[in-house]
């Protein structure tokens, strides 16, 4: 067992070198309470980072969180790190051991990015809410050394009107607002409680944005025991809103919170979310996710259906992370992770059942043929899979046979078949003995 445990996690650090596009979309540390923002035309994304308790944190059980760090991407699929843009011990106003550096935000104007965030306060109790200014949203970021004036509270998203006025909303049981100064540093308005919202289960997250004249005010809210996606539309970003309906449900993974941002890029609408996938026991060590958003005509939001796949396109030469997939039979498919302890070496997918298969969309196969495909895969009793494209019985590439080997291991075949372009695949479970795959790759 410890064997086929080392071979597993040797497997999943040679993937760790390539790219990736399926969700959790970081896959090197936890990420929570994502704001996503597109700037110079290339997507950043401003998460909160959660961490293990260190020994100096006392509350084991609770959300622990020292800095943040900001990640950028042109294609959704390749993420870099950009390193810690602020942390708890750098900023005059926080208490450097309270571990509270909660969901941020970050917003440009006249060429200055402000990055939004909240933290406990050194002197008194409860969050403030800070700012942290840099010339590119890579930053270095310089923190101000007071919080925002009159703001207490966590989650600050904030908006710019087309007019030029922007706003601060945030949250602390209900959601407030305030207009902001021109400085982005001050308000200019006192806060006041955004009224038109659920009463009932916390309301907290809002992240605010406007679409076609209509105002969004979208914010995670308990209606039963754990948070969901909800939203409110209305004509004026003060309100007043309508409660329109829920952009996504409770996650099954129990996970409490949810928190989110929602954003167009390439003429495309994502939702970034985030879930507890590679802390299944702990629910405040978790990860961001991406899946696509769509509104309807009249501009509601259609409830987005959370995914392992993701968005984004995977080259047929990158390593397939079949595991992350989009669609799978009625039957015979199940995921486990690689490692429990060690999670972010990820997950590894089982076919079980004659003809049971899974699928994961959107490869490029681009332009030149691939000859090869290489599997990294197990099977107990030694398993046969096919490889197609587009449906279970589509066009077939390849037919693999894998070796009778408990340890996940290489094998390689010839690609009989082939198609330029983009496909979906599938990998089909032929002659019925179970097969565990980690990734396939075309070479
Ligand atoms: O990450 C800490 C808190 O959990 C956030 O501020 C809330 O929105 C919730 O996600």
């Amino acid at each position: 067992m410890r064997y086929l445990r080392s071979i597993m996690v040797a497997a999943a650090v040679l993937a760790a070198t390539c790219a990736y596009s399926q969700n959790p979309v970081i896959r090197d540390q936890f990420t929570a309470d994502p704001t996503a923002r597109v700037f110079n035309g290339k997507m950043y994304l401003f998460p909160s980072h959660d961490i293990p308790a260190p020994e100096s944190f006392p509350r084991k059980d609770w959300f622990c969180m020292a800095d943040y760090h900001v990640f950028s991407s042109s294609n959704l699929t390749d993420w870099t790190d950009h390193g810690v843009i602020v942390s708890q011990e750098k900023v005059d106003w926080v208490n450097p051991t309270s571990f509270s550096m909660w969901a941020p935000d970050c917003i440009e104007r006249n060429g200055k990015y402000y990055f939004y965030f909240p933290a406990n306060l050194k002197t008194g109790r409860g969050f403030g809410i800070g700012v942290a200014i840099a010339d590119n949203p890579e930053g270095p970021y310089t923190p101000l050394p007071e919080p925002i004036a009159k703001a207490r509270g966590i989650d600050p998203s904030v908006f710019i009107d087309r007019d030029g006025q922007a706003y601060l909303y945030y949250s602390m049981g209900r959601i407030f607002a305030a207009k902001l100064k021109d400085n982005m540093t001050e308000l200019e308005s006192d806060p006041v409680v955004i009224g038109d919202l659920p009463t009932k289960g916390l309301v907290e997250g809002p992240f605010f944005f406007e679409r076609n004249g209509i105002y969004y005010m979208t914010y995670p809210h308990v209606e039963k025991e754990t948070e969901r996606l909800e939203y409110a539309m209305g004509d004026n970003p003060l309100g007043p809103f309508k409660v329109t309906g829920v952009i996504m449900d409770e996650t099954p993974m129990g996970t409490w919170t949810n928190h989110h941002s929602l954003v167009e890029y390439n003429d495309q609408w994502y939702l970034f979310y985030h879930n507890s996938a590679y802390s299944p026991k702990f629910d405040k060590n978790r990860s961001v996710c991406i899946d696509s958003l769509f509104f309807n005509e009249d501009g509601t939001i259609r409830k987005v259906i959370p995914t392992n796949r993701g968005v984004g396109i995977t080259g047929a030469s990158d390593m397939i992370e079949i595991d992350r997939y989009s669609q799978i039979s009625p039957s015979g498919v199940s995921v486990e992770l690689i490692d429990t302890i060690n999670t972010f070496s990820g997950w590894y997918a089982t076919l079980s059942g004659q003809d049971s298969w899974i699928s994961y969309n959107t490869v490029d196969f681009g332009k030149k043929k691939l000859r090869s495909v290489r599997v990294n895969a197990a099977s107990a009793a030694g398993g046969v899979i096919q490889i197609r494209l587009d449906n279970p019985d589509g066009l077939l590439l390849a037919e693999i046979k894998i070796p009778a080997t408990a340890a996940l291991s290489t094998v390689d075949a010839k690609v009989s078949k082939y198609k330029k372009g983009i496909h979906n695949l599938f990998v089909v479970l032929k002659e019925g003995n179970p097969v565990n795959i980690d990734w396939i790759q075309f070479r």
